[in-house]
């Protein structure tokens, strides 16, 4: 904490603005899509990518790290059937035609 002046942290002004940063994001609802193609398919961005369907337990992962993001912060998160308007897309990627660019 060395750094931190105490008088920040309990300001009016402070306290204020983290209220309102907070009752802004309660109307804030992010959604996510968890792939489930085996193949190949091409992502907005022009990269061509090779997936596999994610197993049950994988998925079981992510919704629970979106479920317990979604207990802790103002921000609600929802499971889109989609990648049409979903705000994450999550895939379990095997190759994708820009790695071998990282090599
Ligand atoms: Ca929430
Ligand atoms: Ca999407």
């Amino acid at each position: 904490m060395a750094g931190v002046n105490p008088k920040f942290l309990i300001s009016k002004d402070f306290s204020r603005h983290t209220k309102a940063a907070l009752d802004l994001d309660d109307d804030v609802v992010l959604t996510y899509y968890i792939d489930d193609s085996d193949g190949t398919q091409s992502l907005a961005d022009g990269r061509t990518i090779t997936t596999l369907p994610h197993t049950t337990e994988e998925v079981r992962f992510i919704e629970g790290i979106f479920d317990g993001l979604d207990t802790l912060l103002a921000i609600d998160f929802e499971r889109s059937p989609t990648t049409k308007g979903s705000d994450i897309d999550i895939y379990s990627v095997i190759d994708s035609s820009d790695w071998e660019k990282m090599i």
